[in-house]
């Protein structure tokens, strides 16, 4: 009996640990509430690596979105664009943010409206700079905000 409780700790406190130990931390994750018609959507999130290596976004998907762009807001002769990036590399030991005026999650055509107080589920894929073969892939759970 009580070695399966001290069992059953250890497993628990391995469990914890892990978590602890995320390779690629999540934090602030959100989308911008736009209007019911609106095409695209912007998400924001803080990624933190956690590793000592550099970690690489390549790609973001969603069940709810047609597709999912890594974009950066820039400002060219005083207009705001935005450009798509292949990829979004975390230097080790980093947080890079994802925040209105810079990086963002482009979520592109909706399956249906999606409005404050509901939640967007993305996947993201990364692998570590000296393993590009080496694909991870990070579920973040984003609540839609009004801005
Ligand atoms: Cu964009």
């Amino acid at each position: 009996m009580y070695k399966s409780i001290l069992l059953t700790l250890i497993v628990l406190l391995t469990a914890c640990q892990k978590t602890g130990q995320e390779s690629l931390l999540i934090e602030d994750a959100w989308v911008r509430e736009a209007p019911p018609n609106a095409s695209m959507l912007a998400g924001y999130v803080t990624l933190t690596n956690n590793t000592e290596e550099v970690l690489t976004l390549t790609s973001a998907a969603s069940k709810q979105f047609n597709h999912v762009e890594i974009h950066r807001t820039v400002v060219e002769n005083g207009v705001a664009k935005m450009r798509h990036q292949k990829e979004l590399p975390i230097p080790a030991g980093e947080s890079v943010k994802l925040e209105p005026g810079g990086y963002h999650f482009m979520l592109m055509h909706p399956e249906s409206a999606v409005k404050a107080d509901d939640e967007v589920l993305i996947t993201v894929r990364f692998h570590q700079a000296d393993d590009p073969n080496a694909t991870q892939e990070l579920d973040i759970v984003m609540p839609v905000k009004k801005p």
